[in-house]
């Protein structure tokens, strides 16, 4: 610190020394000439009177009189002397010093001798200065000589030193004046809150870590990209200083827990430099507009969660639609930009598709032909061959971005996600055979009864047996999979193994239940925890116990049967009128499609026929919230609700489940969970239920509110565990650790890393392979 300000003070007196000088010097300057010009302009004056008075005497031509004169005029005008020469340029006469005249220049006097001309110059020895001016002297028109006169110039110099003496002190007034303010605002705007941001590090480092982003960062506003560094570092430092508990925690109590660090050194240690790609429909960041300002904001997935430490760990690239308002703002010519923004870590390139492909490819083959083909749910799937066209063209679109990352990276690993590209896995095979793929396939797989109805059927299988390894939740799920091949396929499967064989390649088909980002560690809580009364006083009511259902606005979710299941508990026990209110957090999903819509104003009519039928001034049975909450916010619903219901009809796994149990650190409250969920084969202590059942719905409401504590206690803590144990970390690892273990069937050494032709699209080499 002392170094530092002698160094400021140095430079700043060095800088403000070297400018004033700089500028005395030309004020001096320009003072001296002023002072010249007028010195040259009172002597000619001069000059001029004494030349008359002068030609008179010198007309007389005697010498004496000459003398006596130049003395007469010299004692007049008091100048240094005066001389008169004749045509010759010799001395007439000379009053004044006579080492006056000893060095003077003879320029001016010859001058004015030979042309007749005024002139002037300045001249010095040692510490003598003065003006010469000679001009000639005439008789009778007749050029008879020249008069010299001398005048005192010391008084300029004088002047110039005064000037420069004046500076002196001005320039060290000015040093003083400035490198004590400096030294002020240097401590008051730059040290203090330096010292509060150091003091808080110092806090931090220390263990406490509260209060951190507080005044300290807000004084440091005037500098706001440090602060925002201070702070993402500080995010940082908590973070890893929770993640170095955790494993410090897990260590101590000998278990194999995953954490997000934990699947980063394990994916690090797997895959060396080979770099893993994820394709996903969801992109993880999304340049959207808030107000007028572009947000990059993250959304709400699980998959965010699991797959970001697999693709920090290895700089991955991540492939996803780019739907973001703003999205083609943010990315480079090659469509790709490092994330995450404030730490970037891995590349997302991001896919465009036009409005035809989204109603086609999302909305149409995915949601309206695949997504109810494959949930049991009732809803009857829609399957139009122009939709198909598209799901294919799109399917390709992506495959070719992700070639395109693909280049030049030696053994790459491949991670589909789900059912939006079940035709991709092939077509990277085809185009790349030294590729690891893996697919994982989010939502249920159906008996081959009910997927057969596909008129496509065996080209979606051909495309996703083109993966090494193909991801289900649960077991069920994979051996349906494996017996619609069997059925569809020429092929042969293996149930003992788990595999499925076709022109010559393997696929491995395994469970995998996904699960949620639960370590075990206390996140720090921005907000304390606030209780059911606060929760619903918000919404103008009051009630003794809430029970929560979260979900997308989907038909396959059981929402309107879950309200059903309240309006009959309400009539079997009315001893909960006025006591009991259910609160279903629904995020607006799928919009443009018609039975999604339908869905909507079901469940809308539905709350609003219960309500009508039991509320008072302040008290409702259901409170509707439809919207998108973020993790936040959902929080602290699940934290005060008695019960959590899940009636899903049919679901591949169900994250809200999972989810409910991982927000219950106070290791209470009930869940309700359907047994057509994937996540009933792993929360044996949840209450499970048949959602087509409203009775058996019902009394499992009612048995969960009047569970006592310490069964309630007993069966959330299993359920923690269970979710800890096998939580998303783990998800990802296995199913990359297996992807890893697989032996892959060795490509020609001539197609390894070898880029596919640009001519060639990768459905043209799944075609040329497959003839
Ligand atoms: P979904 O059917 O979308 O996914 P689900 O498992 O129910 O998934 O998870 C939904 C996620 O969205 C949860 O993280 C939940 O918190 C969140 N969510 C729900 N409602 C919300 C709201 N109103 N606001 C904000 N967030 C909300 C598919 C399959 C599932 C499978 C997942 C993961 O259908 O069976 O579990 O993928 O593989």
């Amino acid at each position: 610190m002392k170094f530092f300000r002698m160094r400021l003070i140095l430079a700043l007196a060095v800088g403000i020394t070297l400018v004033s000088v700089a500028s005395t010097y030309f004020e001096v300057l320009a003072h001296k000439h002023a002072l010249r010009l007028d010195l040259e302009h009172r002597t000619a004056w001069l000059s001029k009177s004494l030349q008359a008075e002068m030609e008179k005497t010198v007309a007389g031509g005697q010498t004496a009189e000459i003398a006596a004169e130049a003395q007469r005029l010299h004692s007049r005008h008091e100048g240094l002397g005066l001389a008169v020469y004749d045509m010759q340029g010799k001395l007439v006469t000379e009053a004044g010093p006579a080492e006056a005249f000893a060095a003077l220049p003879r320029g001016p006097l010859d001058k004015a001798i030979s042309q007749g001309l005024d002139s002037s110059v300045f001249g010095h020895q040692r510490d003598r200065q003065w003006l010469e001016e000679a001009i000639p002297l005439y008789v009778d028109g007749h050029a008879a000589g020249a008069l010299v006169i001398l005048e005192d110039a010391g008084s300029i110099r004088a002047e110039g030193n005064r000037v420069w003496k004046q500076s002196f002190w001005r320039i060290a007034a000015f040093v003083l004046l400035i490198v004590g303010v400096t030294l002020l605002m240097v401590r008051w705007f730059l040290m203090r809150p330096m010292l509060r941001v150091a003091e808080r590090l110092r806090q931090l480092r220390m263990g406490n870590i509260a209060d951190l982003a507080d005044e300290s960062l807000a004084e440091l506003s005037l500098f706001t990209p440090l602060a925002h560094e201070v702070e993402t570092m500080a995010e940082s430092l908590i973070e890893a200083r929770a993640a170095a508990e955790t494993e410090a925690r897990l260590r101590e109590a000998g278990e194999h827990q995953w954490t997000a660090e934990r699947l980063g050194v394990h994916i690090r240690e797997l895959f060396g430099s080979s770099r893993i790609f994820v394709l996903s429909n969801r992109e993880p960041y999304a340049h959207v507009l808030q107000g007028r300002e572009t947000v990059c904001m993250v959304p709400p997935s699980g998959l965010v969660t699991a797959i970001e430490p697999v693709q920090r760990a290895c700089d991955g690239v991540w492939v996803a639609h780019g739907s973001g308002s703003e999205d083609a703002l943010n990315v480079d010519k090659f469509d790709r930009l490092r994330v995450p923004p404030d730490e970037p870590r891995y590349t997302l390139r991001r896919v465009w598709l036009s409005s035809e492909e989204e109603t086609g490819y999302y909305d149409g083959f995915a949601n309206e032909g695949l997504w109810p083909l494959c949930h049991i749910a009732h809803t009857r799937p829609i399957f139009r061959a122009s939709d198909w066209e598209c799901y294919q063209r799109v399917n390709e679109k992506f495959a070719t971005a992700l070639l395109e990352e693909m280049e030049g990276s030696a053994s790459p690993i491949v991670f589909v996600q789900d059912y939006h590209f079940a035709l991709v896995p092939r077509l990277i095979k085809a185009a790349r055979p030294d590729a690891r793929v893996a697919i994982f396939w989010h939502i249920p797989w159906p008996n081959p009864e009910a997927f057969g109805i596909c008129p496509w059927q065996a080209k979606l299988l051909d495309g996703l047996l083109g993966a090494d390894l193909i991801g289900f939740h649960i077991p069920l799920h994979c051996n349906n999979f494996l017996s619609t091949v069997d059925r569809v396929l020429e092929s042969r499967t293996d149930r003992e193994h788990m595999t499925a064989r076709r022109d010559g390649h393997t696929s491995s088909v395994g469970p995998y239940p996904v699960s949620v980002a639960f370590d075990g560690s206390r996140p720090e809580r921005k907000t304390p925890r606030p209780s059911r009364e606060e929760l619903l006083k918000k919404f103008g009511l009051r009630s003794e116990s809430m029970i929560v259902g979260v979900d997308r606005m989907d038909y396959t979710k059981g929402i309107v049967e879950r309200l059903v299941a309240i309006e009959h508990l309400l009539e079997e026990h009315p001893f909960y009128l006025e006591r009991l209110t259910m609160v279903q957090i629904a995020a607006p999903s799928r919009s443009r499609i018609p039975s999604y819509v339908n869905l909507r104003r079901q469940v809308e009519e539905t709350v609003e026929r219960i309500n009508q039928r039991y509320q008072t001034a302040l008290w409702k049975p259901i409170l509707l919230i439809e919207r998108q909450c973020s993790h936040e916010e959902l929080d602290p619903w699940y934290r005060a609700a008695e019960v959590c219901l899940v009636t899903s009809l049919h679901d591949g796994m169900n994250l809200v489940a999972k989810e409910y149990v991982a927000a219950r650190d106070d290791e209470d409250g009930v869940l309700v969970l359907s047994k057509f969920a994937g996540a009933a084969i792993e929360l044996h202590d949840a209450l499970i239920v048949n959602p087509y059942d409203i009775e058996g719905v019902a009394e499992a409401i009612h048995q969960g509110l009047e569970m006592d504590r310490a069964e309630r206690r007993m069966r959330m803590q299993r359920m923690r565990r269970q979710v800890l144990d096998h939580n998303i970390y783990r998800w990802a690892a296995s199913i990359l650790g297996d992807l890893h273990e697989l032996r892959i069937e060795s490509p020609g050494a001539a197609d390894v890393g070898r880029a596919r032709p640009a001519s060639v699209s990768p459905a043209e080499v799944v075609d040329r392979k497959l003839a």
